[in-house]
C-alpha cells in the first residue's frame, strides 16, 4: 500500500542539492540576453521610443520598439513596469548598458488607482477603447432576496476589504527561447507549458509541431505563472527572428511589477436574518481592483458565486464588477476567488453572531448546510460532505473551548491572546488532464504527466498512486512531466486539481496499461491469468512484466506498452475548520501567530505529509495576508513596495506551531483517486481565522473593536 502513507519526496534530493534546473540555470551555445525598457508611469501616452543610440552599443544584437512587438498597445502605458522596447545583447551588462541609451518620451496622464474612484464618472479612463472603467461585470442571483429581505428580522451592511498582494515566488519568471531554423522550444518558469506552445505557434504564425514549451524546475508560482505572459511571447519571437538562443529573466522588482497581482477584492454587503441567528438573504457587489489590463480570470465572479461558504443561505443576488486601475494586473493568486470569499463569509458569521450575541460556533451550527450534495443559491453543487459533523469533530479535534478558556487565564497573566477559526467549503478540481503510461524493457514504468508541479511532490504522490494501481515497488515508477514533446496536451497544475485530474487520469492509464499485459501475458503463458504484484500466472506458470514486454518486442504477443488516458475531472468540494491563536503586544500593536490548527476532510489522503506541507506554507501565506503584507501604490501610482525589502513576506521566523489533522471519516470525491484538493484550503482558511483571532485578542483590551480590512497592521491595533 503506498496511498496514505508519508513517503518523503524523490524530488527533495534533487532540489535540496541546487542539482535541479531552473530557467536561469540553462545556457546554450551563443545565447544572447534580453531585457526590456519598461514605464515608469502608470499613465502615459508614448510619444516617441528613439532605439538608435542603444542599437549601436557595444554587443547590442537587436533593438524592437512598439510596432514590431507590440508594446504599449493602443500607444499609451497603463501601468508601472509596462514594456515600450526590448534589448536583446551579448551579455547582461552590455544588455543593462544599453538600455539606458533607449529614449521614450512619455506624455503622462492622470492616473486612476483606487476602484470607487475608477468608478466615478469623468474619472481618467485605463482603456479609452471600452469608454468605461469596468471591464465586467455580471449578477449572480437565486431565490427572492427582496421577499426575504423583507421577512428579515436583522439586517446587518458593511464593506469588507481584502488588500492586493504579491504572489512573490521564490524564483522570478524567466524564458529561454532557442530556434535551430526548424524547431523553436521555449524554457519557462511557468504553471502552462501547453498554453505557452499554443499561443506562440498562433502568435508567430507556425504550426503547433514546430513549437515545444518546456517547463524545468520551477520555484514556487502560486498561481501567478498561469497566463501566459507577454514576455514568453516576445522571448520566443526574439530567438524566432534571430535564430539564436535569447533569455530573459526578471530582475526581483520587475518580477514585483510585472507579474500577476492577488487578491485586492471588496464587498459591499447587506445580509437579513432571523433573530436566532438563520440568514435569509444576502446581497451585494463584490469589486475587483483588475489593474490595468483584464484577462477574464472572473476573481470577484468566483468570490461573488462562493459567497454564501457552506451556509445554508437560500436568497442570494451579488453582483461581480471588474475595474481597471492603473496597477499590474490582477489574476490568480492561491485560492483566486475563494479566501476571499471565506474571509466575507466568516466576517459576516461573526458580525452577526456579535450583533445578535449568538455565540460563534452556535451561530454555524445553525447555518451549516445539512445535506450533501447541495447546490448552492448561485448555482454550484457542492458534492459529498457531512458539513455539521465535521465542523463538531474538528473543533474538538482542535481543542477550541480549551484554547478559549486559556486564552482567558493568560489574560490574568497579563498576556493578550486571542483564538479565532474559520469554516470554508471551497472548489477545487476542473477539466481534463492527461496521462501516457510506459511498460519498460526492465519491467518498469514511466509516466508522462500534463501536469505542471512546482512545489507540491507531485512526482513522489503520483508515483504512488501508480505504483498502487500496479501493485509494484515505488522505485520502479519514474513519473516525466513539463515537456510539450513528451505529452500532447493538458492544462497543468492550478486549482488544486492535480492529484484529483491528474492522479485519475494515472489510475486509468494504469488501468489500460494493466489490460494490455494481461492479453500479452495470456498469450506468452497460454492459459488466463491473475495478476498480482508484477507478476502473471495460471496453470502453475507464471511471467513477470518484464517477460511479458520482451515477449511483446520478440513478437511472440501483442500488446500497447504505451497507453494514453485523458480524465475529465469536474470540481469537488474540500471542507475544513481551522483555528489560529495569536499573541498580541499592546505596547508595539505587533501581532504574533502562536499557534495555528486544521482540521480538513479534503476525501482520500494521498500522502499525508505531502498534504500537511500544503497546510503549513498555505496557512503562512493567509496568515500573511491577515497581519503583513500589502501592495502599497502612491498616489501616482509609482509601486513603494517595489522589492523584498519593502514589502514584508513573513519567513520561518513568523511561522507558528503547527497542528495539522485530516477527518478521521473522510467523504471522498467521486473521482478515481478519492481525492479532493489541499494546494489551496490552508490560504484560504487561514485569513479569517487569522483575523478573527486578532479580534478576539484585541477585544480584551477594547472591548466591541470590529475589524473589515485586511491586513491588520500595528497602527490598526493602536488605533
Ligand atoms: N495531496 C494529497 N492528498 C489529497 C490532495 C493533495 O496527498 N487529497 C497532495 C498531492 O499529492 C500534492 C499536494 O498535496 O502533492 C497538492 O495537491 P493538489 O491539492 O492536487 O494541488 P495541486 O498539486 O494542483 O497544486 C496546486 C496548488 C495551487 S492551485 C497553488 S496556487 C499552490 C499550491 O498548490 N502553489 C504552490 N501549493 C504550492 N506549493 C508550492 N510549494 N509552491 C506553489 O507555487
Ligand atoms: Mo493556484
Amino acid at each position: 500500500k503506498y496511498v496514505g502513507r508519508p513517503i518523503p519526496r524523490f524530488e527533495d534530493d534533487v532540489i535540496l542539492s541546487g542539482r535541479a534546473q531552473y530557467v536561469d540555470d540553462i545556457v546554450l551555445p551563443g545565447m544572447l540576453y534580453a531585457g526590456f525598457v519598461r514605464s515608469p508611469y502608470a499613465h502615459a501616452r508614448v510619444l516617441r521610443v528613439d532605439l538608435s543610440d542603444a542599437a549601436k552599443q557595444k554587443g547590442v544584437v537587436a533593438v524592437f520598439g512598439p510596432e514590431e512587438m507590440g508594446f504599449a498597445p493602443g500607444g499609451k502605458v497603463r501601468y508601472q513596469g509596462e514594456a515600450v522596447a526590448m534589448v536583446v545583447a551579448g551579455d547582461r551588462y552590455l544588455l543593462y548598458d544599453a538600455l539606458e541609451k533607449v529614449v521614450v518620451d512619455y506624455e503622462p496622464l492622470p492616473a486612476v488607482l483606487d476602484v470607487f474612484e475608477a468608478l466615478r464618472p469623468g474619472a481618467p479612463l485605463v482603456d479609452e477603447n471600452l469608454g468605461t472603467n469596468i471591464a465586467h461585470e455580471e449578477v449572480y442571483e437565486g431565490g427572492d432576496v427582496d421577499s426575504a429581505m423583507r421577512e428579515a428580522e436583522v439586517k446587518i451592511e458593511e464593506r469588507l476589504t481584502i488588500q492586493r498582494v504579491v504572489p512573490a515566488a521564490m524564483e522570478p519568471r524567466g524564458v529561454v527561447a532557442a530556434y535551430d531554423g526548424d524547431m523553436l522550444t521555449i524554457w519557462s518558469s511557468t504553471q502552462v507549458p501547453f498554453d505557452i506552445r499554443k499561443e506562440v505557434a498562433k502568435a508567430l504564425d507556425i504550426p503547433l509541431v514546430k513549437v515545444r514549451a518546456v517547463q524545468p524546475f520551477v520555484g514556487g508560482a502560486f498561481g501567478s505563472k498561469l497566463i501566459v505572459y507577454p514576455e514568453e511571447i516576445w522571448v520566443s519571437k526574439a530567438a524566432y527572428l534571430l535564430k539564436r538562443p535569447v533569455k530573459w529573466v526578471a530582475t526581483r522588482s520587475e518580477d514585483f511589477k510585472t507579474t500577476t497581482h492577488g487578491r485586492a477584492l471588496i464587498l459591499d454587503y447587506r445580509v437579513g436574518a432571523t433573530r436566532d441567528g438563520r440568514i435569509l438573504a444576502i446581497e451585494g457587489t463584490v469589486y475587483a481592483d483588475a489593474g490595468a489590463y483584464y484577462w477574464g480570470e472572473g476573481l470577484a465572479d468566483t468570490a461573488a458565486r462562493m459567497l454564501p461558504g457552506p451556509y445554508d443561505i437560500r436568497n442570494g443576488r451579488v453582483k461581480a464588477v471588474a475595474v481597471l486601475t492603473n496597477k499590474t494586473p490582477l489574476s490568480a493568486y492561491r485560492g483566486a476567488g475563494r479566501p476571499e470569499a471565506t474571509f466575507f463569509i466568516e466576517r459576516i458569521m461573526d458580525r452577526l453572531a456579535d450583533e445578535l450575541g449568538i455565540d460563534r460556533v452556535e451561530i454555524r451550527e445553525r447555518n451549516l448546510i445539512r445535506q450533501l450534495p447541495y447546490t448552492n443559491v448561485f448555482g454550484i453543487t457542492y458534492d459529498t460532505g457531512d458539513y455539521l459533523t465535521t465542523f463538531k469533530q474538528g473543533l474538538e479535534r482542535l481543542g477550541y473551548s480549551q484554547l478559549k478558556q486559556w486564552a482567558e487565564e493568560e489574560l490574568k497573566r497579563g498576556r493578550v491572546v486571542g483564538v479565532g477559526f474559520s469554516v470554508y467549503v471551497e472548489i477545487t478540481t476542473f477539466g481534463y488532464e492527461t496521462a501516457i503510461l510506459r511498460a519498460e524493457r526492465d519491467g518498469t514504468f514511466t509516466l508522462y504527466t500534463a501536469l505542471t508541479p512546482h512545489g507540491q511532490g507531485l512526482a513522489t504522490a503520483l508515483a504512488q498512486i501508480v505504483a498502487e494501481e500496479l501493485d509494484v515497488p515505488i522505485e520502479s515508477v519514474k513519473v516525466v512531466w513539463g515537456d510539450t514533446a513528451l505529452i500532447s496536451d493538458g492544462i497543468g497544475t492550478m486549482g488544486s486539481r492535480s492529484i484529483t485530474a491528474g492522479g485519475s487520469a494515472a489510475i486509468l492509464a494504469a488501468r489500460r496499461l494493466k489490460e494490455e499485459l494481461l492479453k500479452a501475458a495470456r498469450k506468452v503463458l497460454g492459459c488466463d491469468p491473475e495478476y498480482s504484484g508484477g507478476k502473471f500466472s495460471c496453470g502453475g506458470k507464471s511471467a513477470t512484466v518484464k517477460d511479458v514486454v520482451r515477449a511483446v518486442y520478440r513478437g511472440e504477443a501483442e500488446a500497447q506498452l504505451t497507453v494514453e488516458a485523458i480524465y475529465h475531472a469536474d470540481s469537488t468540494f474540500p471542507f475544513g475548520v481551522h483555528l489560529a491563536v495569536v499573541e498580541l503586544d499592546p505596547e508595539t500593536g505587533f501581532v504574533k501567530p502562536m499557534l495555528y490548527k486544521s482540521y480538513d476532510d479534503v476525501g482520500v489522503v494521498v500522502n499525508p505529509l505531502l498534504a500537511s506541507g500544503q497546510i503549513t506554507g498555505g496557512a503562512l501565506q493567509g496568515i500573511a495576508q491577515a497581519l503583513y503584507e500589502e501592495v502599497v501604490y502612491d498616489e501616482s501610482g509609482n509601486l513603494i513596495t517595489s522589492n523584498l525589502a519593502f514589502y514584508y513576506v513573513p519567513t520561518a521566523a513568523e511561522a507558528p506551531k503547527y497542528e495539522v489533522y485530516f477527518a478521521e471519516r473522510p467523504h471522498p470525491s467521486r473521482h478515481l483517486t478519492g481525492t479532493k484538493g489541499i494546494g489551496e484550503a490552508a490560504t484560504i482558511a487561514s485569513t479569517p481565522a487569522v483575523v478573527s483571532a486578532v479580534e478576539d485578542a484585541l477585544r480584551r483590551i477594547k472591548p466591541g473593536v470590529r475589524i473589515e480590512k485586511t491586513p491588520v497592521t500595528p497602527e490598526d491595533v493602536w488605533r
